[in-house]
């Protein structure tokens, strides 16, 4: 079996969300970043679609976060992110649902909104790793793939936003009280539902010491969007969660060993 690969973006929920069941799994595999815009053409001819993550193996190419977990829980098992218990598994899937199709897409639209503003640290953020003309090059590009980055994310104007802002205080809301008791969201232990909320909330919060903390230092704009959620009691949970069980404290490109 040839060694799996991740096609990715480095600043992107759900694609933070597949690397961090990679890593927790210790399955070995390549990744490779694409910065949004370009990464069309390379994603088109693999899926027929353009979202990112993919995931390359022996068999083709897959895309969606969540069938990705699910095969990952199936051909890589332990440790499994779907519960055994048909309840509670049930019920992480449906806390994934939610994210996914609902929360996850209306949160990035005021994080992405504050990125567009400052194109510079847009680059940085999506090529931080790359070979430095690289990031440059993308630099220029960013303002003119704006239009298409806001069109393709629903970022339409002030009341996306705004809608934005009451998905995150939802979904912070939701973590807090929901892990309450067992400091998780579904059941006693660590499943695909705190994976999902976890990444989701981490292009808000940045956790430091994460693969999706910030390059420093942060661009004013998108640091104020930062303090905004910083003392939420979620932001406590989501730092909590990525402290006992994100295991890697930065990306790679490359083979790897799993969790650095
Ligand atoms: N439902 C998909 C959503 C994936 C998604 O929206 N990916 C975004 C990045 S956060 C993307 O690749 N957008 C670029 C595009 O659609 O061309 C999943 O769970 O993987």
């Amino acid at each position: 079996m040839s060694m799996l690969e991740l096609l990715q973006f480095r600043h992107s929920p759900y694609n933070e969300k597949v690397r961090w069941a990679l890593d927790i799994k210790r399955v070995p595999h390549r990744r490779r970043s694409l910065l949004p815009g370009p990464h069309m053409g390379t994603v088109k001819r693999l899926t027929g679609h353009t979202i990112t993550p993919v995931l390359l193996h022996d068999g083709g190419a897959l895309d969606g976060s969540a069938r990705i977990i699910e095969w990952l829980d199936a051909h890589h098992g332990a440790p499994a992110l779907l519960p055994a218990d048909p309840a509670q598994c049930e019920e992480a899937l449906r806390i994934q649902r939610w994210f996914d199709d609902d929360l996850t897409p209306r949160i990035r639209r005021p994080v992405l909104d504050a990125l567009l503003q400052q194109p510079g640290y847009f680059a940085r953020i999506f090529a931080d790793g790359a070979p430095a003309l690289k990031r440059i090059g993308y630099a220029c590009v960013v303002p003119l793939a704006a239009p298409l980055v806001r069109r393709g994310n629903g970022i339409t104007g002030a009341a996306a936003i705004e809608d934005g802002h009451r998905a995150a205080t939802e979904a912070l809301d939701f973590v807090a009280a929901r892990s309450a008791a067992t400091g998780y969201l579904c059941g006693n232990a660590f499943s695909v539902a705190d994976l999902t909320a976890a990444s989701t909330l981490a292009v808000l919060i940045r956790p430091v010491d994460s693969p999706m903390s910030c390059p420093q230092p942060v661009a004013r704009g998108f640091r104020a969007l930062m303090e905004r959620y910083a003392r939420h009691p979620g932001a406590a949970w989501v730092h909590g969660i990525y402290a006992r069980h994100r295991g890697a404290r930065r990306d790679f490109d490359g083979p790897s060993e799993g969790a650095a």
